[in-house]
């Protein structure tokens, strides 16, 4: 039988093992449960209506899934090294049951480094492969969780043992204690989080230097994601003949200088991107209810917005019941103060409370029923 040499670092313990992945399990758990609300929000089944308050309900819950996820990353990597002889043992498989164990972990680490790698280019904007990031992250997530009970369920005699037993501080040799190690780990994930969660909570913005976006940053005092030019929609959106269609029983086609001559009102609400950042801005412009009223629409319809933007999953939107009702569902011509920016969606966007960002239209072109 061939043995590689174990690499016996008095580091790589149980003890310290079941806390970090205590720790990691948390994380994981969180992640998996907001990423999953991201989904629905996204897709949202039939059965489901969702509501649209609070209104910072999934610039919260964004949030919380992009920054476990940033935290996973020291967690990941500090759970690999304290198994690592464990991963390269020989004989790979002993028994019927070792090989279903093997394989759940096989598939716990491909599908967690493949998660937290794609979720963190993701949030860099970075897209270097061809398949569909949300369909991947999202099926991925579920092999992940699986084989995380899995997991759990094999382990979970060892875990409890492994917890109940505290982490002695003896020296051995010279450099790192097991308690040192831990504290370096809790140490690097919170520092990998206060340098990147100021990208959606306020007041840590100042601390945010590894966020690939700051909340105050873009104009208007908001980031932007994608410009008028990338969208191609730059022509269309400054066209002096520009109107906005009201695809209702009364069909209306509304100048801006007609959109500004209806009653306006100013909301404050958030724009919570998935990739983690977020920005409150104050949104001036003219109610939805107001537009679909005036065009006919019945009550409770169900209502989508498209963009002059053509092509790409971003050139239409539908609300639910609920949100396109709500009285702070704005057709928003202008944001903190002034005119709406060409590239936050100028001649008028779609702003509205408790969705992801991706499903704020910028440069409208028609309201409709789906
Ligand atoms: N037509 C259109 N609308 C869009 C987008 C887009 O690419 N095209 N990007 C969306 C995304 S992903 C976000 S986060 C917000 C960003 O809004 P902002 O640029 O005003 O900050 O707009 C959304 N609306
Ligand atoms: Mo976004």
């Amino acid at each position: 039988m061939i043995r590689p040499p174990t690499i016996g670092s008095p580091l790589r313990d149980v003890r310290v093992t079941a806390r970090v992945g205590r720790a990691l399990g948390v994380a994981v758990g969180i992640c998996f449960a907001t990423g999953l609300l991201s989904h629905l929000h996204q897709h949202p089944p039939m059965w489901l209506s969702i509501p649209p308050t609070p209104a910072w309900g999934y610039r919260l819950s964004q949030g919380l899934h992009v920054a476990t996820g940033i935290a996973c990353v020291p967690l990941v990597l500090v759970k690999l090294f304290s198994v690592y002889p464990k991963l390269v043992q020989w004989p790979p498989v002993r028994s019927v049951p070792h090989a279903l164990e093997r394989a759940a972990i096989a598939v716990l680490v491909a599908s967690t480094l493949f998660e937290v790698t794609t979720g963190l280019l993701n949030i860099a904007q970075w897209y270097p492969w061809s398949f569909f990031f949300p369909q991947a992250h999202y099926a991925v997530a579920w092999a992940l969780v699986g084989a995380l009970l899995i997991h759990l369920a094999i382990k979970a005699p060892v875990i409890v043992a492994a917890l109940r037993r505290p982490v002695d501080d003896d020296r051995e040799g010279v450099g790192l204690t097991r308690r040192g190690l831990l504290r370096t780990t809790a140490l690097a994930t919170g520092a990998v989080t206060i340098t990147t969660v100021g990208q959606t909570l306020p007041g840590l913005d100042g601390l945010a230097v590894l966020a690939p976006r700051r909340p105050g940053i873009g104009p208007q005092g908001v980031p932007v994601n994608r410009t008028a030019q990338a969208a191609g929609v730059r022509e269309a959106a400054t066209d002096p003949d520009w109107v906005l269609e009201i695809a209702g029983p009364t069909p209306l086609r509304l100048s801006r200088a007609a959109l500004l001559a209806l009653p306006q009102v100013e909301v404050t609400l958030p724009i919570a991107c998935v990739e983690g950042w977020s920005a409150q801005g104050r949104w001036g412009g003219v109610r939805l209810t107001e537009v679909l009223t005036l065009a006919g629409f019945p009550p409770g319809s169900r209502v989508r917005v498209r963009s002059l933007e053509r092509r790409g999953l971003y050139s239409s939107s539908t609300l639910t019941t609920a949100q396109a009702g709500h009285p702070t569902t704005l057709l928003a011509l202008r944001l903190n103060g002034s005119d709406l920016a060409l590239d936050h969606g100028y001649p008028v966007r779609l702003i509205a409370p408790n969705r992801p960002g991706v499903l704020q239209t910028k440069w409208l072109a028609r309201v409709e029923t789906t």
